[in-house]
């Protein structure tokens, strides 16, 4: 039987594609350029299936477009928001992503963002590469502790949970807001908020892990910032349209907030060139899950998303 063939819209590890191409007769991206809407939508005419990363957008006009070969949207994300899965489900297209195995990598990224906010981390390391260190004092660079303070999740899924976890290792205090309240061994004895105002006033660091649906897009604004404990520190690994930047900016530049921790934008690839000349951020150009261990695993789970489905099975992380 002929092999299904599969797009895969960008460069993969090497043993990704390796094991993509044993399985599948496989489109590869070579020179790794993002894909125009127009080509992508050529592209994906040709294919059985696609494995895409959040680069590519399949909203209802590209998925109409598409037309009936394709199948399955096998993406290679925890995150969906790139893709319409009304119109997805409507097509008759099944849609996957990958969650679980890049909790730990984002886990570390937020760590990394709220260190480097709270410590002054890229001022100080601008200040040593520019060769323009040149004093020293006891009131030099000083920042924030985060040890012994409140650490908020807003969205503890996966890599909410996981980021708590690493916060407890800072003598932090856990509080959350989330649909849900989970159940007691998931809970940790971190407190529960049920509304988002309620863990808003209690954060002194801020961390968002919830998806970008519709109903989340600018959720932190002028007036949930405001919310927060005065010289709070945000982070952001998940979603750039959960953050309305130009009340971050005032935010930031009012000293109602000490600093942010971004690792998303609204506009990606690029940032925000207003945050870029601000001292009090520290920034990173969405790298969460930029691991050798977990791109490897990212591309491994969006492969037995595709294997399941190609030998008639429910594929295990359908959202679509
Ligand atoms: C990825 C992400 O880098 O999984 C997600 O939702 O945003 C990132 O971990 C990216 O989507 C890779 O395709």
């Amino acid at each position: 039987m002929a092999k299904p063939r599969l797009l895969i819209t960008r460069k993969l590890r090497t043993v990704v594609e390796k094991r993509a191409s044993h399985d599948y007769d496989v489109v590869f991206n070579v020179d790794d350029d993002v894909f125009s809407e127009e080509d992508l939508i050529l592209a994906c005419q040709g294919v059985d299936a696609v494995l895409p990363c959040h680069s590519e957008r399949f909203d209802a006009a590209v998925i109409r477009a598409i037309g009936p070969r394709l199948k399955i949207i096998a993406n290679h994300s925890v995150g969906t928001d790139h893709v319409d899965l009304d119109a997805a489900k409507a097509a008759g297209i099944v849609v996957t992503n990958t969650p679980d195995v890049l909790s730990d990598a984002t886990a570390e990224i937020a760590i990394l963002c709220m260190l480097g906010a709270a410590r002054r981390g890229a001022e100080g390391d601008a200040l040593v590469r520019s060769g323009q260190w040149t004093t020293w004092s006891p009131s030099f660079m000083v920042g924030r502790q985060v040890t012994g303070r409140r650490f908020g999740v807003l969205g503890m899924g996966r890599v909410g949970q996981v980021t708590a976890d690493r916060a407890r290792g800072f003598g932090m205090e856990i509080h959350y807001h989330n649909r849900r309240r989970l159940p007691d061994h998931l809970e940790k004895r971190a407190v529960y908020h049920p509304t988002l105002d309620g863990l808003l006033a209690v954060s002194d660091v801020l961390s968002l892990h919830c998806p970008a649906t519709a109903e989340n897009m600018n959720v932190m604004n002028a007036r949930t910032l405001a919310l927060l404990p005065d010289r709070a520190i945000v982070v952001n690994t998940a979603r750039g349209a959960l953050i309305d930047e130009i009340a971050l900016i005032a935010a930031l530049r009012s000293g109602k907030l000490f600093a942010a921790g971004l690792d998303v934008f609204q506009t990606e690839p690029g940032g925000n060139s207003t945050l870029a000349g601000m001292s009090n951020v520290f920034l990173l150009p969405h790298i969460g899950s930029a691991t050798e261990d977990t791109r490897d695993a990212m591309g491994f789970r969006a492969l037995d998303n595709l294997d399941a489905f190609f030998a008639g099975q429910a594929p295990g992380d359908r959202v679509a």
